[in-house]
């Protein structure tokens, strides 16, 4: 019974990294780079792109948002101007607690794809389920707060070392918080050696140039990376 189930499992991954692979052709073919943003509801991942979409350079980014209902994400970036989708993972998939593949790619057509160069997916709020789906992205970056403690690298181990980069949000929080920062980096190392983090606060800006930059250089260097 217990292998049945184990079965079903590796057979919905697989079926999910077809239709991955799908996404990301599609995306290749419009030139549009792709960030699966990661966390734990409330970390911050809106509050984040409230804050740096809105100036990007030359770089037309686009968001969709994955929620489980409704659409309050979507309506606080209405007025960054930049085109959004909403996707609710409680119209027909079941209100899953993340997004994958296959909802993502009904989003698909709703999409302005040939008109940007990156577009950011906030994926539903939840630290274990969205490591396990790939959905066509270049890159996942995560959020975590510090808010949330510093053991959480070591309690959810596979989102953080899904993350190609980590965002340490909150960090005006820090003197009312009992937050060690070094020993949250000392357990995200031990989890994912080596990958890179920012320290920012959404509520003051610190840090969020760094951010900015870092996703204006993106395209860049994800059409370095993979040749066309
Ligand atoms: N103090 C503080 N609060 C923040 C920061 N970033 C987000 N918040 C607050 O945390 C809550 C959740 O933020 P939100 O962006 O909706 O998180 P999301 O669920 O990950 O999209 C909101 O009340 C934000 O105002 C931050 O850097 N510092
Ligand atoms: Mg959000």
């Amino acid at each position: 019974m217990h292998r049945v189930k184990v079965r079903v499992v590796e057979d919905a991954l697989d079926a999910n990294a077809t239709i991955a692979a799908a996404n990301r052709a599609d995306f290749d073919r419009a030139g549009v780079t792709v960030v699966n943003l990661m966390s734990a509801p409330g970390a911050g991942k809106t509050s984040v792109l409230e804050r740096v979409l809105g100036d990007l350079g030359g770089i037309r980014v686009g968001v969709l948002e994955g929620d489980v209902q409704g659409s309050l994400d979507a309506d606080r970036l209405a007025s960054l101007h930049i085109p959004v989708t909403q996707l609710n993972t409680d119209g027909g998939f079941g209100g899953e607690c993340h997004l994958d593949a296959n909802m993502v790619r009904s989003a698909l057509p709703s999409l302005p794809l040939e008109d940007l160069d990156l577009l950011v997916v906030e994926n539903v709020g939840n630290l274990v389920c969205p490591a396990e789906f790939r959905i066509g992205e270049d890159v996942r970056i995560m959020v975590s707060s510090i808010a949330e403690g510093e053991d959480k690298p070591l309690k959810y181990p596979l989102m953080f070392r899904a993350a190609e980069l980590v965002l340490v949000n909150k960090i005006d929080l820090l003197p009312h918080v009992d937050f060690d920062l070094d020993r949250f980096l000392h357990h995200l190392d031990a989890v994912h050696p080596g990958v890179p983090h920012m320290v920012m606060s959404a509520r003051t800006g610190e840090g969020l140039d760094a951010f900015r930059d870092w996703l204006v250089e993106l395209p860049a260097r994800v059409r370095r990376e993979v040749p066309a």
